[in-house]
């Protein structure tokens, strides 16, 4: 039998029919962050010495990806604003461009001292923030793994591809997993922050998912790869809110919003404790949200489970335009 042509990243965003400058932002990042993986052996240790806008110690990672990302954003020429976890304000690009875009250019930092996998989470919008993700026109994540893989979502169902070199070495970006659907309800529960913070009633949601379930706890440090595992074998991630953090830790629009799109375009469900991730929307682009995500099964079992807990937060604030 013929052997199937591998379809390429570029093949596959112009069969969307997504438009044309989106489908050009997407495939050039994908591209630029792969470059930028290169450089990443020079700046695997130690800080920059400087704080970030949370007093947090920067590793040095941290500050270079953020740096040559928001540059080769800005070199695409179609984006006018860029939100990003590592940027004490939003960078200003071209007042024209069509795209906004926020990200956390390198999730996982714990991670970089060790060699664990870590990735970048990205979404784009066409209006500035704050905006609910039912805004988003894309969102994409690069896991820096093994392989390297890109997974993408316009908005028609989630599309995952891995680094491949061709003949003459270029790099190329080959389908894997065309509009995947998150398995039901799945084996794995990926989890965040301390079981000791978690309230008594996701204590006992979690290990409902041991005892009853027979789940596979998954825990890497990495939402991105912690994402990817529940994407594939199905299942919960969840870092809710807990007693030290009643917003959980992960940031509602570099983080929540954009992989919350990939989810629900894949079959599954997100929940911030009282509504669809997508749904939530915040004046403090910095705000973080208890995040649960994944099948839809387990999505609504641990809204039951935690339903009678009220979320010592007001995730939906609604913007005063
Ligand atoms: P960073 O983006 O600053 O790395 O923080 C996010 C994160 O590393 C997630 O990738 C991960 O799921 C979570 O923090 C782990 O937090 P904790 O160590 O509290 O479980």
């Amino acid at each position: 039998m013929a052997e199937q042509k591998p379809v390429t990243l570029e093949q596959h965003l112009a069969a969307s029919g997504a438009d044309k400058k989106l489908q050009k932002l997407i495939s050039s990042f994908a591209y630029v962050a792969l470059d930028a993986q290169h450089q990443f052996p020079k700046y695997l240790r130690g800080t920059m010495g400087d704080r970030n806008k949370y007093g947090e110690a920067v590793a040095a990672l941290d500050e270079w990806v953020n740096g040559y990302l928001c540059d080769s954003l800005v070199k695409t020429g179609l984006v006018r604003k860029i939100y990003s976890e590592e940027l004490k304000e939003p960078l200003l690009a071209h007042n024209d461009a069509p795209f906004v875009v926020a990200m956390d250019p390198l999730d996982g930092s714990s991670n970089i001292v060790s060699n664990n996998a870590f990735g970048t989470i990205v979404g784009v919008y066409r209006d500035d923030l704050p905006q609910t993700g039912r805004k988003l026109v894309a969102a994409f994540y690069k896991l820096y793994g093994p392989v390297n893989t890109f997974v993408y979502t316009v908005g028609k169902g989630t599309h995952e591809f891995v680094k491949h070199y061709d003949s003459e070495g270029r790099a190329q970006f080959l389908l894997l997993a065309d509009n995947m659907k998150i398995p039901e309800p799945g084996e794995v529960f990926g989890l965040g922050g301390d079981p000791v913070d978690w309230s008594p009633l996701f204590l006992r949601f979690g290990k409902d998912l041991f005892k009853k379930e027979r789940m596979k706890a998954r825990y890497s440090g990495t939402f991105v790869a912690d994402f990817s595992q529940v994407l594939h074998r199905g299942g919960i991630f969840a870092y809710p809110s807990t007693k030290k953090s009643p917003r959980g830790k992960l940031r509602l629009y570099y983080e929540a919003q954009p992989m919350a799109f990939l989810m629900e375009q894949a079959g599954g469900e997100s929940w911030s404790g009282s509504s669809s991730l997508l749904d939530v929307v915040d004046n403090d682009v910095d705000a973080r949200v208890p995040l649960y995500m994944g099948s839809r099964a387990l999505v609504k079992k641990v809204m039951t489970a935690l339903n009678g807990m009220t979320v010592n937060h007001t995730p939906t604030t609604i913007v005063k335009k």
